[in-house]
């Protein structure tokens, strides 16, 4: 295998703004759904909320020189709507768009490409108030924000995505309530999916009428590597229907503007997809310059039955999910970087001629401090180590992968297990906000500096 990867491969890192940023109440933010679940007792564990989380707020300088000493050539964060535009409808919140201003400006002059992400799950709580992802005037009103931040930031930032994990937002958040809003409700959940769509489509076009050509525009999605058990049709039919409602229902209206037929077929029960209006698959299916996968494991089905509620509508009562074997992490995921591999062979054959982009990789493990103030992580550099020698793989089999972020640059709030995972090549003591770099920092920026793997 060739080591080293391709000249110009973007080596970077990833964030998301209520994980990080701390400062919920400052300068005019106000609340998003994330702030709401977070203080409603029992949701998130041992009732921690995102209100400090790393401070990375006040701390953007001391963040940026962390991102240059590992050598990142690009930095993948996320905006917080409801700082950019708060209550989610008028006008920007100035202050809010200062603080983007300088993390960008403070990047660019550290040599670092910044990737925004316009929406990591925090819908300002007003708009989730007026029904949230469910309604189309959601929708709507993303596009408006996506056009009044491209408005005032593409100056600085080339790479623009829409949405983050739309599985998650419409899933957890609406189907299994495991996420803000909380709510477990099999249609609202189908209505969301399609509503971050639309959402996604829209946005696409508000961003193109205020970007230059030059500027990329982007997706990142979740997408489910599901292994059947077995090849009887029933696993294999289990399979199918994970791979339906977990990524076709994105990637067939993104990049064929159509409606998976077998999930209309899975969910029937449940809608009729009348809420899909006509020109909605059109504006959908809007170019787009890349494709950003996120991947951390590959799940293993079989036929039966999930606990309800799920996130899985058409597919939960049809499908179970059994432990694989092997190592897992400290979120109790599988270790198996073979899923990524195969993933980007996937895409190669399916979307050929769409570049590819691994915005999140990497793995939670219960790091500590040593009295030397090491931070040894043996187990993270060998699951980057395997997962980034699957996608040198992938790229020497094909796949036009340009681009890692390995998920994160700093331990964070990682949603509903608050601040028990740590997923970080950054040690963060929440206590005094002390950051060091854990061994796997000091890896990465070996890899960087080498361009690509020890081999
Ligand atoms: O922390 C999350 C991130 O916000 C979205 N992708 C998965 C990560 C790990 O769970």
């Amino acid at each position: 295998m060739n080591a080293l990867f391709p000249a110009g491969f973007r080596w970077g890192s990833a964030t998301a703004a209520y994980q990080i940023e701390g400062a919920a109440a400052e300068d005019g933010r106000t609340p998003s759904i994330w702030d709401t679940f977070s203080r409603t007792p029992g949701k998130v564990r041992n009732g921690d909320t995102g209100d400090i989380a790393a401070d990375h707020y006040h701390r953007v300088r001391e963040d940026v020189a962390l991102m240059k000493s590992v050598g990142l050539t690009d930095y993948r964060f996320s905006l917080a709507w409801p700082r950019v535009q708060p209550t989610g409808r008028g006008p920007a919140g100035q202050k809010g768009l200062d603080f983007y201003r300088c993390l960008a400006d403070e990047l660019l002059e550290a040599g670092i490409r910044p990737v925004a992400t316009l929406y990591h799950w925090d819908l300002p709580q007003e708009l989730e108030d007026a029904g949230g992802w469910p309604e189309r005037a959601t929708a709507e009103r993303f596009a408006e924000y996506a056009g009044l931040a491209a408005e005032a930031l593409g100056d600085r930032i080339g790479t623009w995505t829409t949405l983050n994990e739309p599985w998650c937002a419409a899933f957890l958040g609406y189907g299994s309530g495991v996420h803000a809003p909380g709510r477990a409700d099999d249609q609202a959940a189908l209505r969301a999916a399609h509503h971050l769509n639309l959402a996604h489509g829209l946005a696409v076009r508000a961003l193109r009428d205020a970007l230059p050509t030059t500027v990329e525009v982007s997706l990142t999605l979740n997408l489910h590597v599901a292994r059947p058990l077995t090849d009887t049709p029933q696993d294999v039919d289990a399979a199918r229907r994970i791979d339906a409602v977990g990524n076709r229902i994105f990637l067939d209206p993104v990049f064929h503007g159509r409606l998976p037929a077998d999930l209309v077929a899975d969910t029937a029960h449940l809608t009729d997809w009348s809420f899909v209006r006509d020109g909605d698959l059109t504006a959908i299916s809007a170019p787009i310059d890349s494709l950003g996968v996120n991947y951390y494991s590959p799940a293993l089905v079989a036929a039966g039955r999930s606990e309800s509620p799920s996130a899985w509508p058409g597919a939960a009562d049809h499908v179970r999910f059994l432990p694989a074997p092997g190592p897992r992490t400290a979120m109790d995921w599988p270790v198996d970087a073979s899923g990524l591999h195969e993933l980007l062979l996937r895409l190669r054959d399916e979307l050929p001629g769409v570049p590819l982009l691994i915005t999140e990789n990497g793995a939670a493990y219960d790091d500590y401090a040593d009295p030397e103030g090491a931070v040894h992580d043996p187990e993270r550099v060998a699951y980057l180590d395997a997962h980034l020698a699957a996608v040198r793989r992938a790229i020497d089999d094909g796949a036009d992968v340009r681009g890692y972020f390995l998920w994160s640059l700093l331990d964070n709030f990682e949603w509903a297990y608050g601040y028990g995972k740590r997923f970080g090549i950054v040690h963060v003591d929440f206590a005094s906000q002390r950051r060091t770099p854990k061994d796997s920092a000091h890896w990465y920026a070996e890899v960087i500096a080498r361009g690509g793997l020890p081999r």
